[in-house]
């Protein structure tokens, strides 16, 4: 039983959605908590200590940011069906890398051209419209979004390679799923959810037919939370102890910071506990949380060592 995982999440978002595939491909029991789409997120702050990237996985006090590092932490502890298939060697990553990144990036910005926002945001007052814009504009300043017109033309190319890919093969790294195909997928939903912009789709079939097997793998059982609940889960727990390793240029209890390199860039500050080429930990101490240990994948993350005050 896996109802120790709490997955931090909402409903519309795509990072979310590839996180709820995979707890359904693997069969699994978790608990649910409904973040907020737009700041303020008091309650995610108390736990994460200011990333306010959504989705986040939280198992005790041990709180994971990113879902490259959450996948690997749910697959060491339900490793079947493995998200890693040994047939689809590293393919599987640097394709689920590029679908976080590049693909997500042209996804995105196709999907929230005027028709397919008016879909997405059917019903919403326009208030809520104008703070989403906001918060979004403010969470991706310094970023260059592409136009509509360039990024129909990169999705057009991008969606035409994974038809290509998927010529002779029911998944994108063989006859099984990986994490090349939750990280992909996620776009494409986020694109159906948009019925006026979604007619891009129509010239791949072999997408829309790999779609549904994906599809097929639910969401698994799911159980809700309060915020404040997975909070005082986190306040009465002890996190995982982890170790610094030699030769990575830190030492165990440098204060630190980390925080993303690509866009939500809000630091977290802590002291370090935790380090490998794959993975930072920082324990951090909250007066509602407790002491909890926040994890982050090396890449795409920037670790520092604290400035010190003047
Ligand atoms: N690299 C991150 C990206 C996550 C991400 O961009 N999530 C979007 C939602 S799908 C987000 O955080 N949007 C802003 C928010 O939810 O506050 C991951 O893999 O978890």
């Amino acid at each position: 039983m896996s109802d120790s995982m709490i997955l931090h999440h909402y409903a519309g978002s795509p990072f979310s959605e590839k996180m709820r595939l995979i707890l359904g491909f693997k069969g699994l029991a978790w608990r649910s908590v409904t973040v907020p789409v737009i700041n303020p997120k008091p309650d995610v702050l108390a736990l994460t200590g200011g990333y306010r990237r959504t989705p986040f996985l939280q198992i005790g006090a041990d709180i994971y940011c990113d879902t490259a590092l959450m996948c690997r932490v749910i697959d060491a502890l339900h490793p079947a069906p493995s998200l890693y298939p040994a047939e689809a060697g590293g393919a599987a990553e640097i394709l689920a890398h590029w679908a976080d990144s590049d693909l997500f990036w042209v996804a995105i910005p196709y999907t929230m051209q005027p028709a397919g926002a008016a879909a997405i945001f059917a019903g919403a007052p326009p208030e809520m419209l104008q703070a989403f814009a906001a918060d979004r504009a403010a969470m991706t300043a310094g970023m260059k979004r592409p136009s509509t017109r360039d990024a129909t033309a990169a999705l057009q190319t991008y969606l035409g390679w994974l038809e290509q890919q998927l010529d002779g093969r029911p998944f994108l790294c063989g006859s099984v799923p990986s994490i090349a195909d939750f990280s992909a997928v996620q776009s494409l939903w986020y694109i159906r959810r948009a019925p006026p912009v979604a007619g891009i789709l129509d010239a791949f079939p072999r997408l829309a037919a790999w779609f549904d097997r994906i599809a097929v793998f639910g969401h698994g059982r799911s159980e809700k939370l309060s915020s404040a609940e997975a909070i005082a889960i986190a306040y009465a727990a002890t996190p995982q102890p982890t170790e610094v390793q030699t030769g990575q240029g830190f030492e165990a209890g440098d204060p630190v910071e980390v925080a993303a390199t690509d866009y939500a860039c809000d630091v977290v500050s802590g002291t370090l506990v935790g380090l490998s080429a794959g993975q930072i930990t920082l324990r951090r101490e909250d007066p509602r949380a407790g002491t909890v240990h926040v994890h982050f994948p090396r890449i795409g993350y920037a670790l520092n060592k604290a400035k010190q005050p003047a």
